[in-house]
């Protein structure tokens, strides 16, 4: 079989596309040398109430900090992503909704969006809701989500969408710390077949949170759902009252957006902030660029909108630019492994942007499942949230896309706004496994540990040393800790937390994080967090979670926990551990394996060492370096002895 490394652009491509070789080349060029001018041009793809004249003020030292873009500049979200698109596209399908059942779709015009996030943005309103005003979503896949989002941007409060995978404990945490006096959900969720009780954790979650005045429950399954009188508010009758028509608030370029929860490497997870124009414009941008975007083409990103993918590339990027997106209630083995194939040859899409997690669950079941189905209208396929392997992109390439269509490996986190990393169909040439090349406007260097530059064809961490757009603003509430886990590590740069390694065409490979964040099934979790939880549990005395190499979901949670003393290791109480983490942060934080350790590995001042629980987990015992130093040297023959039961 012929296995190239290089796949050219195709004449077509080169042909049709908005950006060739060329035009790449020239915009990086325009973007280094007078990043002032080449901004302020491309951000005239936005609707401006007052365009900007300041374009890009940042610093990364510590001394003057700060990052601002088109600070100047006067607009409204759901204004470019609704209204500017109504005289020539009323009639054109907004989202395309497909439900948990193939049988349960439903079409929405830009004029009917236009109608149902001013209702809601009434509603709010006439829930007190006002400019700055964060409001918490936990919602399903459903419309209703997308014109929670939009109405929150029409009326200038700030949105956090809170992913409905997360337990009630996980989600007042997180409204307690922005604030919020309103949430937003539904009676339950549908996936899979399967009910999700979101109307119940809301309310356990309120028994551990106190500020919250009103809940709003949107109807998607009829259960019947408890309701307190005085704080919760059925959304349909509330919506029924209130006119369909609600003004725009014009916003700073640099008024907050929205907040979304992220993972990080040590304590609670971080409000990442995204402001109004740098924000928009980037999610936007990107999305044209990258996917070769033309208004009014079908285009699928399978993502939940409580990740930020979600955020960029279901909603915002897609209609601001005229777009038609389709939102995804289910999950791609329900009712059959074909589901994803069937939904695209039902509604035609042309763009099909997924996660190498999902790739490996489906290649698994063969190839069948795939080409039973036409899949003629794909022109193009992306890949996003963790590293795809190049069996993964081979798959995706010669199977679902018969050889014919390009992958583009986008490359991005929550705190950069949308894809900095990828390559673009009509410029660049792919290698199955590489993200290719940064996109105009972001400078990337490879750093050593020091934080020496590397150059050439080598390996290291990532960083970036300048600022984009679509660059997170700060850590709600917490300016110091944006600061320093971010732009400490590397004096003047960003150090994005992942290790990267660079070949001789100056292709970027991303090799995964290098801080204690895993990416389980491209969904980024905390060691730290799995830990804390852990240690919640009576039995545990202690935890050190790390990842080991995971099949489908690319990595797992693996847990070593020492017991209580007189706690009797058995395999219910694994189960119960796992239980419990599923409870205490939701299911994606659910331990693959526990391996019961009677001591960790522990440095004479009693740090963890978890390079070599590391080396353990991925059963890599051959390597497992100079334990000498270590408080108690046996504790990890005992480890060794024991991995094999795991
Ligand atoms: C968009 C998103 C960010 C982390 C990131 C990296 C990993 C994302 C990737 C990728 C290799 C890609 N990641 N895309 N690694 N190739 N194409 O996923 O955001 O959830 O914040 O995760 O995901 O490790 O640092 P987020």
């Amino acid at each position: 079989m012929s296995d190239p490394t290089l796949y050219p652009v195709s004449p077509e491509w080169a042909e049709r596309a908005l950006m060739d070789k060329a035009g790449y080349g020239a915009a990086r060029q325009q973007a280094q040398q007078g990043p002032d001018a080449f901004w302020a041009q491309a951000a005239t793809r936005l609707d401006w109430i007052t365009a900007p004249t300041v374009i890009k003020n940042v610093s990364f030292d510590r001394a003057d900090f700060r990052i601002r873009w088109f600070e100047d500049g006067v607009l409204n979200v759901a204004w470019n992503c609704i209204d500017r698109h109504l005289p020539t596209r009323r009639d054109q399908t907004a989202i395309l909704w497909e439900g948990d059942e193939p049988t349960d779709s439903r079409a929405i015009t830009y004029g009917e969006l236009h109608g149902q996030v001013c209702r809601m943005a009434n509603v709010l309103k006439a829930q007190g809701v006002k400019k700055g005003d964060r409001v918490t979503l936990y919602l399903p896949m459903i419309p209703e989500a997308a014109y929670a989002m939009l109405a929150c941007a029409r009326i200038g409060a700030v949105h956090s969408v809170v992913f409905g995978g997360f337990s009630p404990d996980s989600l007042a945490g997180r409204i307690e710390d922005c604030a919020s006096r309103i949430v937003i959900t539904a009676d339950e969720g549908l996936r899979g077949g399967k009910t999700i009780p979101l109307k119940a954790n809301v309310d356990a979650a309120l028994e551990r949170v106190s500020g919250v005045e009103t809940v709003l429950v949107i109807r998607r399954t009829g259960a019947d759902v408890a309701m307190v009188a005085g704080r919760d508010v059925a959304y349909a009758e509330a919506a029924a009252g209130v006119s369909d028509d609600c003004p725009c608030e014009p916003m700073n370029a640099e008024d907050p957006l929205f907040i979304l929860y992220t993972s990080g490497s040590t304590g609670k997870p971080k409000g990442v902030l995204h402001t109004t124009g740098g924000y928009l414009f980037w999610a936007s941008w990107t999305h044209e660029l990258v996917f070769d975007y033309r208004p009014g083409e079908v285009f699928w990103c399978t993502a939940d909108v409580g990740w930020v993918t979600g955020h960029s590339y279901v909603v915002y990027g897609p209609l601001a630019n005229a777009g038609t997106t389709l939102m995804f209630e289910g999950v791609p083995n329900y009712p059959t492994v074909s589901r994803f194939w069937e939904v695209v040859d039902k509604h035609k899409v042309e763009i099909f942007y997924t996660a190498p997690t999902a790739l490996r669950a489906l290649m698994r079941e063969g190839d069948e499942p795939v080409k039973s189905t036409s899949r003629a209208s794909l022109r193009l396929l992306g890949s996003v949230g963790e590293p795809i392997n190049p069996e993964a992109w081979r798959w995706y390439h010669e199977v679902v896309g018969e050889g014919r269509l390009p992958i583009v490996d986008t490359w991005w986190q929550t705190e950069t706004g949308g894809i900095l990393v990828s390559p673009l169909p009509g410029a660049t040439d792919l290698k199955p496994g590489s993200a290719t090349l940064p996109l105009p406007g972001v400078e990337l260097q490879l750093v050593d540990a020091e934080g020496q530059v590397l150059e050439g064809a080598t390996s290291g961490n990532l960083v970036i040393t300048d600022s984009w757009p679509g660059q997170m603003r700060t850590v709600y509430g917490d300016d110091q800790r944006f600061f320093d886990t971010y732009f400490s590590a590397y004096p003047g740069k960003y150090f994005t937390g992942d290790g990267c390694r660079r070949d001789e065409d100056g292709y970027y490979w991303i090799t995964g994080r290098v801080d204690d964040v895993i990416n389980v099934s491209g969904h980024r979790m905390g060691t730290a967090e799995v830990e804390s939880a852990l240690v919640l549990h009576d039995d545990v005395a202690e935890a050190a979670v790390v990842g080991f190499p995971h099949d489908i979901k690319g990595q797992g949670i693996y847990a070593y926990v020492t017991l209580n003393k007189g706690v009797e290791a058995h395999d219910d109480l694994k189960k119960a551990l796992v239980a419990h983490v599923r409870k205490e942060i939701g299911p994606i934080a659910a331990p693959d394996a526990i391996h019961w350790a009677p001591g960790l590995p522990k440095t004479r001042s009693g740090k963890i060492m978890r390079r070599i629980l590391r080396k353990i987990a991925e059963n890599d015992l051959t390597s497992l370096g100079d334990t000498s130093t270590l408080a108690d040297p046996g504790v990890v023959d005992d480890l060794v002895k024991t991995r094999a039961q795991h």
